[in-house]
């Protein structure tokens, strides 16, 4: 997402009162009645510097999307991220400074008009005194918006538009492996919360129509029960992307993982996910004799068999997607 730069408070008031100063300039060498001048300039320097920052105020938060128009996935990842409620109170933060400055602008302008040529730099520094004093009570704020602006730098770009399927099984069950053979290209690789290495996307066009894969490794590959909070938050997010997760085994057990595990593990990811599952066996060119696997294959639902070294099985993996863009219609 982008979050354009947010200046901390010394930035914001050192750009306003250097504008100031130099409009304060330009007053002072033009032609304008000696009596008049000091007041003149000092009012100058007043509308410009409080012009100056509520400018900078707006201008972020124009160019800040509005969470509540985000898809809900991005509205949950930024939730996860940073918090959704932080983010909107200190944006709201900016507005409310933005508003208190144009109304100082207009007080002191008036009070300058009234004061006499010799008050004029005593009301100037009491309105700075005011404008720096709000830009400083926003200063956690800014600081957050900073803080934000970082940790949502790498947010994954996903195609709302194509059909998604979430990739899950423990390590080294082959989901990178499968990931590459689904997709020729190399996949994007997208910071995600509690991930160590970020999901990562891959594309494809099938039949003219955009298919999304997700990579989750780090995620979904931990039993339910062992996550916190905010974990199974992230969870939720990705929820909202699925349209099918497809769960990997490995039936060979060489990463380590016994099956009876693996299948507990299943288990507790379709117990949270209310997206369809579709099981994979993978890795079955290291099966030999199949007599365990079919034991665990009987108890599911028409499991695909993989290889997704040697490519076998992968255009099922296509079919299946193909299926469920089909139902969402
Ligand atoms: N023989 C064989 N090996 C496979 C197959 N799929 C993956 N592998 C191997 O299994 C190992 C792990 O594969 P990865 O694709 O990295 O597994 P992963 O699930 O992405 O692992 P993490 O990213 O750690 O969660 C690699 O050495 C792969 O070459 C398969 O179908 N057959
Ligand atoms: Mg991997």
């Amino acid at each position: 997402m982008f979050i354009p730069t947010i200046p901390t408070p010394e930035e914001v008031l050192d750009k306003s009162f250097s504008r100031a100063k130099k409009a304060a300039n330009k007053v002072r060498g033009s032609k304008i009645p000696r009596h008049q001048k000091s007041k003149k300039t000092e009012e100058a320097r007043i509308k410009t510097a409080c012009q100056v920052t509520q400018e900078t105020f707006n201008t972020i938060l124009e160019k800040v999307p509005k969470v509540e128009d985000l898809n809900m996935f991005y509205q949950d990842y930024i939730d996860v991220v940073v918090g959704v409620d932080q983010f909107k109170k200190s944006l709201g933060a900016l507005k409310w400074a933005s508003e208190l400055i144009a109304k100082f602008e207009n007080q002191y302008v008036f009070k300058m008009r009234r004061s006499s040529s010799e008050n004029a730099s005593n009301v100037r520094k009491e309105a700075f005194g005011r404008l720096a004093s709000v830009v400083y009570r926003i200063e956690d704020e800014l600081n957050f918006l900073d803080f934000a602006k970082q940790k949502l730098r790498n947010m994954p770009t996903i195609d709302f538009d194509a059909t998604t399927a979430v990739i899950a099984g423990f390590p080294n069950v082959g989901k990178s492996t499968l990931l590459r053979q689904l997709t020729s290209a190399e996949p994007k690789v997208a910071d995600y919360p509690f991930t160590t290495t970020g999901i990562q996307i891959g594309h494809i066009e099938h039949k003219w129509m955009p298919y999304q894969f997700i990579d989750t490794p780090g995620l979904l590959d931990r039993p339910v029960d062992d996550m916190n909070e905010i974990e199974l938050n992230a969870m939720v997010a990705l929820e909202h992307l699925a349209d099918l997760v497809f769960f990997i085994f490995d039936a060979s057990e060489t990463s380590g993982f016994p099956l009876e595990s693996q299948m507990k593990l299943y288990h507790g990811i379709k117990s949270i996910f209310n997206t369809p599952i579709q099981c994979v066996f993978n890795k079955m060119d290291l099966v030999e004799d199949t007599t365990l696997v079919d034991k665990y294959i009987e108890q599911l639902d028409n499991p695909i068999k993989l290889s997704a070294v040697e490519g076998i099985g992968v255009s099922e993996l296509i079919t299946k997607m193909e299926e469920f863009k089909n139902e969402k219609k």
